[in-house]
């Protein structure tokens, strides 16, 4: 059985603002969340100096966005001087955290086996100024991290991605944010060596979606030719180290123009799966350039993740 998400448009939600310095050039990879009635973007962003920020936009129908003119998180130390990317946001308990990661120049003289991006999180009360609580781990070659919405057995819990030794996504739990311990590491699942689309690597797309048999993780693969395509799997509700499902078919991969021909060509990449009522958006970054929106019923995804 495959399944297959329906874009809404054959153009992008959002391009590139060529009277803006700071996001001129590519916007993509967006979080969004539905919050008081209002769906609440976050986006990565590059102007000419190919340096990431991440900007704000708010919008009533999920299709139509305001942007704010200034970003809401810039890059502010050494670590995160080459950009801040791919922002996901999840609403735990009144408060907004953002994991996002932080790209640095390499650090000479560490032990470096993992490279210079850096899984970090954030925390706001408005979705506009964010407080650095720092970063999960160190030199792990580390990202695609998200919270999930709710504590799971009384502690936080996230969703992490390192490449070392080989590509796997996990799960990690923390009491405070602050402290996460390698014993409380679990693996997930890595690449399916024969399957033709998530053979090469994986990441955790958006906050994990909770339904009535457990837990959606939206996520993407690459095959050897680095085409990004969104998947998911349905995980154990009470131990999400538990995979229950995960058909074989992708949800969406590169068909229109702007997703095959880009900044980064075949890419679809998203960090927002969002169910409004009964249905699910998808929000993606397409070519590493712009924004596209695909959705579905709610409840034949759920079908599909399950049986599929
Ligand atoms: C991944 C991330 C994403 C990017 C994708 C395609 O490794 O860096 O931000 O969209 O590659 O270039």
């Amino acid at each position: 059985m495959s399944f297959k998400l329906k874009r809404i448009s054959s153009v992008p939600v959002m391009k590139p603002d060529p009277l803006s310095l700071w996001e001129n050039v590519n916007v993509f990879n967006p979080s969004v969340i539905h919050h008081n009635g209002l769906f609440h973007m976050h986006y990565r962003a590059e102007g000419a100096d190919w340096v990431s920020r991440i900007g704000y936009a708010v919008s009533s129908d999920g299709v139509s966005w305001n942007r704010l003119r200034e970003p809401v998180l810039i890059p502010e130390n050494e670590r995160e001087s080459r950009g801040v990317q791919d922002p996901r946001i999840t609403e735990i308990e009144g408060t907004f955290y953002m994991t996002y990661t932080a790209w640095a120049p390499y650090e000479k003289g560490e032990e470096c086996v993992g490279g210079n991006i850096f899984p970090m999180i954030a925390k706001s009360k408005n979705l506009i100024s964010w407080e650095r609580i720092g970063p999960i781990e160190e030199y792990r070659n580390n990202k695609d991290h998200v919270l999930f919405p709710r504590k799971i057995s009384g502690r936080f819990a996230a969703l992490i991605r390192r490449k070392i030794p080989k590509p796997a996504i996990s799960i990690a739990y923390s009491d405070d944010l602050l402290t996460w311990r390698e014993e409380d590491m679990h693996p997930i699942f890595g690449v399916r060596p024969n399957n033709l689309w998530d053979n090469f690597s994986v990441g955790g797309n958006g906050v994990p979606v909770e339904c009535d048999y457990g837990w959606l993780l939206f996520y993407h693969g690459t095959d050897e030719n680095l085409v990004y395509r969104i998947g998911v799997a349905l995980l154990e509700k009470r131990n999400p180290s538990v995979v229950i499902h995960r058909p074989l078919t992708p949800l969406l991969w590169p068909e229109e123009v702007w997703e095959v021909r880009g900044e980064v060509s075949n890419v679809v990449f998203s960090n927002a799966n969002i169910r409004v009522e009964n249905t699910l958006y998808v929000y993606y970054g397409a070519c590493d350039h712009v924004i596209g929106l695909a959705t579905c019923d709610f409840s034949d995804l759920v079908e599909f993740a399950r049986t599929g």
